[in-house]
């Protein structure tokens, strides 16, 4: 039966598939802004019609307003709460995936208009093509093709509108709906992930992140160092001896304590490190970056998603436009987040980050005001990679791609995917399609085409493996 139905794939849907994903990219528009709020519930619904063609229940939750700057509501776009079968005797899968997408337009420096779906060299162009609506719309083809033959599981989905903004309202849904919606799910797939590298790959963890602002006050107002350089404890020089006070050139973290919590590495995983495929000098070449830190890809690995890293990301309320001004800003507030990794707590490094601060600041001895604040905290995830949903995974990437699945740590944070571990208990895994270099966020976003048409047999097999394990 696979041989046929890829051969449908294959004849059929070449051309179809990569249309609808057309449409889709056309709709959209961006969760950041207001103004394109309508866009972006159009959207919704129109991936709830697709659903509903397949047979599927639909229902859209409203999850009401949202409150703007400027004391303005506007409506939030409605989350998709869907099931397509409902046999007892079959195992749920349930879909986790987002529709809206990061702003976009051509002045950014796009090679064509983001929300037209544009092919050149094997690559489908567009806002969302690869991050994420591409891979929702991946999960529904498969589904729609094995339906010519057999759907071997009920299939539910969780899609969601405002992913690239925080997920508001999000978390709470699923809480709410743990006891019905989530009751009869077997395994929860987050579509919204891609490969490292050309090879297809599983993403079993992710990291945290807690992200911190300090702000340093030495007046009312900007003074003049004609006038007071040399008689007042500068704002700027207080923040800039705190920042260097966090990480050194080694990239290690000088907080005390903060990698006490840290779980210990195990032999499973490094090999699977040492399995993963990452092209060191291709990356080095693409971003222009003449070292890293480490040598070695199995080193550059576990340090980029298997440890806490501190960046540094910005000072706000400094004087950064081009000229020479004599300025000395009044108020500047540095910005740095703190990746985490399993068994750290947001809780602990918040208190942490800011007792050291805090001290280090005293040291210095000066009369300014400091505030440290955290913007948030989100905690890392980390799967066990044996359960029945990877197993299945790993052989239909085998059987679509005739290759071993590389098995990935990302560096990067998604709340949810540690949520919905946290509340429903549920095994949870990050199957993507994307390739490693989508550019999702950035101007030229796309999708292979091979990416896009072998992915979606790719969720095909999945499901098939999963209903014959
Ligand atoms: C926005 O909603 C809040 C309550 O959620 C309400 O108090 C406020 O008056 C609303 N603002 C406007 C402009 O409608
Ligand atoms: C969610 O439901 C599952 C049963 O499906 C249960 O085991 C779990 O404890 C529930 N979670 C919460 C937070 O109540
Ligand atoms: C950074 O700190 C670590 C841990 O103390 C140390 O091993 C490393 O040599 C330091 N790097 C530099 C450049 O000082
Ligand atoms: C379908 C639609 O309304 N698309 C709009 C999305 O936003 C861009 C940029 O503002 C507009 O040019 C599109 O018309
Ligand atoms: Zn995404």
């Amino acid at each position: 039966t696979y041989d046929r139905f890829t051969l449908i794939l294959n004849l059929t849907y070449n051309f179809l598939f990569p249309q609808k994903l057309k449409d889709w990219v056309a709709i959209e528009n961006d969760s950041n802004d207001p103004s394109k709020r309508q866009q972006l519930i159009n959207m919704m619904h129109s991936a709830g019609e697709s659903i509903k063609k397949l047979g599927g229940t639909v229902e859209m939750v409203d999850l009401g307003t949202q409150k703007l700057c400027n004391e303005q509501n506007i409506s939030l776009p409605p989350v998709i709460l869907a099931n397509i079968g409902k046999d007892p005797t079959k195992l749920t899968v349930c879909f986790y995936g987002h529709l809206d997408v990061q702003p976009a337009k051509i002045e950014d420096g796009w090679s064509n208009d983001p929300y037209i779906l544009t092919e050149k060299n094997g690559n489908l162009y567009g806002r969302g093509t690869s991050d994420d609506k591409g891979q929702i719309l991946a999960v529904l083809n498969a589904v729609e093709a094995l339906q010519r033959h057999e759907l071997p599981v009920n299939v539910k989905f969780l899609l969601e509108g405002m992913e690239e903004v925080g997920s508001t309202g999000l978390p709470t849904l699923v809480e709410q709906r743990n006891s019905t919606f989530f009751s009869d799910v077997d395994y929860i797939v987050v579509t919204d992930t891609s490969w490292l590298s050309n090879k297809p790959g599983i993403t079993y963890g992710t990291r945290g992140n807690c992200y911190f602002l300090i702000e340093v006050e030495c007046s009312k107002q900007d003074l003049h160092s004609g006038a007071f350089g040399g008689i007042v404890h500068e704002a700027m020089s207080d923040l800039i001896f705190l920042l260097d006070t966090l990480v050194n050139s080694s990239g290690h973290i000088q907080i005390p304590g903060i990698y006490e919590a840290v779980s210990p590495l195990t032999d499973q995983e490094k090999k699977l490190y040492e399995e993963t495929e990452y092209d060191l000098d291709g990356i080095k070449a693409k971003y222009g970056i003449d070292r890293f830190i480490y040598k070695t890809k199995e080193e550059l690995l576990i340090r980029r998603s298997r440890y806490p890293s501190l960046s540094i990301h910005g000072i706000e309320g400094a004087f950064s436009e081009p000229g020479t001004k004599t300025v000395i800003p009044a108020r500047v507030i540095g910005k740095f987040s703190v990746r985490l990794v399993p068994n750290m707590e947001p809780s602990v490094v918040k208190k942490q980050v800011t007792d050291s601060l805090n001290e280090k600041f005293a040291e210095r001895n000066s009369p300014n005001r400091v505030k440290i604040t955290s913007e948030y905290g989100s905690k890392p995830w980390l799967s066990g990679t044996s359960d029945p949903q990877y197993l299945a995974a790993k052989k239909a990437i085998k059987r679509v791609f005739g290759v071993d699945a590389d098995m990935i740590h990302v560096g990067g944070t998604l709340p949810i995917a540690s949520h919905f571990q946290e509340v429903t208990g549920k095994s949870i895994m990050l199957l993507g399609i994307g390739g490693p270099d989508d550019a999702a966020h950035g101007q030229d976003e796309k999708i292979s085409r091979i990416n896009f048409i072998e992915g979606i047999k790719l969720y095909a097999a999945f499901l098939q493996e999963l209903a014959s394990l």
